[in-house]
């Protein structure tokens, strides 16, 4: 879900990360493509405007934190909007004081009414609770049996007869405080389109059903339609929230993007796979951190803003910048690094950085050997490595307790590493972490691409 917009943000903040403090127009340029962007996921237009004006309000705004580079108090921005824009705060289940808590599901046929009612089933009882299924879709008699398979399958009991919707639904919830369960999800028919016949008989159900909860279930890859759908229903049943069922196989998530302002109602649940494991509460804010394929960099960047040293991050950004930056500055990054928590963890934290780093196996106890063989060598062969002959290399070994191979291992990541942070550009992101990292920018035109090396 979210791939393609995923990797149009990917695309516009490795650009943005290479500079230094932004324009007015660099400003207009990023919204401008966050807009194509989100309009090629089949964003809806108001939603989209909606966003882009908030966003730009807070990028011009007195809003900026002084300890983000530019680059980070963008992403931060449109992250804190992009979670706003998916509902905000997770909606959470507060169950009934008297049971059974009853859960009306409605949508579409072939939304996935039926699959979810069995999901529900399996998360309420995953949540301590013990639920009954009401199969109240009588249209077609496969309706009850597909229901009971899943029932089975998940080992929750399924009540339904031959009768019709609304006295399926009455006598489901008498079992259910009968015989002492405590969710009730009545799952009901579906029309291929919306039609009067269908909204009665969904009303009809609601009434005798009181539900505590009514859910839509949609198709996500039906897009704005789906959204169009909700308000349709929405008219009619005042819905709680919305389960996005298929997000597995929507790349835009278009839908999941513009149905809470569209609405006024908040995506509870994703669907996303035929199996009965595959539900998911939805949370707003970790969505938006997936969608901007950035892990969490919200926790990162608090992380750095307590954690990393300015003055030292901004020392190593302008050796990086005059291409000086040395093994000396490489052991004060990673002695900063290491006071932020496992390397491992940042990397994956860090947005851009490219793949190879991210998924180099990086182990703490490599660490302290990398630092052990820096320290064992002079300052001038910290600054400039080709000096390191053959006996430098074997007393470098001897001093560090490792071996000459481990030196050689170093130096040659070392250089790698160079190369990495050329081609990616992140030198900056890393260097000028939340730094004060004006002066970067100062040089001409604030354009800051690294050259680490003459
Ligand atoms: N890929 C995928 N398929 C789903 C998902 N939810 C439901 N389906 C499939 O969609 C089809 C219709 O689902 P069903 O529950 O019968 O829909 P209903 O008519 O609304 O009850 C079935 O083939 C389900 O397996 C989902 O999240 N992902
Ligand atoms: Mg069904």
């Amino acid at each position: 879900m979210f791939e393609t917009l995923s990797d149009r943000f990917d695309g516009i903040f490795k650009r943005l990360r290479g500079r230094g403090k932004l324009s007015d127009d660099d400003v207009a340029e990023v919204l401008r493509e966050i807009r194509v962007a989100l309009l090629e996921a089949d964003v809806s237009l108001e939603v989209v405007r909606d966003f882009i004006e908030r966003v730009r309000a807070r990028c011009t705004g007195a809003d900026l934190s002084k300890s983000l580079t530019p680059a980070q108090q963008v992403i931060k921005i449109v992250n804190e909007e992009l979670t706003a824009t998916l509902g905000g705060e997770p909606l959470r289940i507060t169950y009934a004081s008297k049971p059974p808590t009853v859960v009306l599901l409605a949508g579409l046929q072939g939304s996935g009414k039926t699959t979810t009612a069995a999901k529900l089933g399996r998360w309420f009882k995953q949540q301590g609770r013990h639920p009954l299924l009401v199969g109240a879709d009588l249209q077609r008699p496969a309706a009850v049996e597909q229901l009971r398979v899943l029932g089975r399958e998940i080992g929750v009991a399924v009540f339904s007869e031959a009768t019709d919707p609304v006295e399926v639904t009455r006598r489901g919830i008498a079992e259910a405080i009968r015989v002492g369960r405590d969710v009730v999800v009545v799952d009901t028919a579906g029309r291929l389109a919306i039609d009067e016949a269908l909204m009665d008989e969904i009303a009809r159900v609601s009434e005798v059903a009181q539900p505590h909860y009514t859910f839509l279930v949609v198709d996500a890859m039906t897009g704005q339609d789906a959204v169009l759908t909700a308000r349709a229903f929405h008219d009619r049943l005042e819905l709680d929230g919305i389960i996005l069922t298929k997000v597995d196989g929507d790349a835009r998530g278009g839908a999941a993007l513009s149905v809470k302002q569209v609405v006024g109602r908040p995506i509870a649940f994703v669907a996303t796979g035929e199996r009965t494991t595959e539900l998911e509460a939805f949370h707003p804010d970790r969505m938006a951190s997936r969608i901007l394929g950035m892990g969490d960099v919200l926790s990162l960047i608090e992380r750095a803003e307590q954690e990393y040293d300015a003055g030292v991050a901004e020392k190593a950004m302008e050796r990086l910048q005059a291409g000086r930056f040395s093994l000396e500055d490489f052991h004060e990054q990673l002695q900063q690094m290491k006071r932020m928590g496992p390397l491992q963890g940042i990397l994956g934290m860090l947005p851009g950085m490219p793949k190879e780093v991210r998924d180099a196996k990086i182990d703490d106890r490599d660490v302290g050997r990398i630092e052990a063989i820096i320290r064992s060598m002079t300052p001038a062969e910290r600054n400039d490595p080709a000096l390191i002959n053959g006996s430098r290399r074997l007393r470098i070994a001897t001093g560090s307790g490792t071996t000459t191979q481990d030196v050689n291992q170093l130096l040659k990541q070392f250089k790698e590493m160079q190369k990495l942070l050329k081609i990616a550009g992140v030198a900056n992101g890393l260097g000028r972490m939340p730094g004060r990292g004006r002066k970067a920018s100062k040089k001409k035109g604030g354009r800051a691409t690294p050259s680490l090396r003459p």
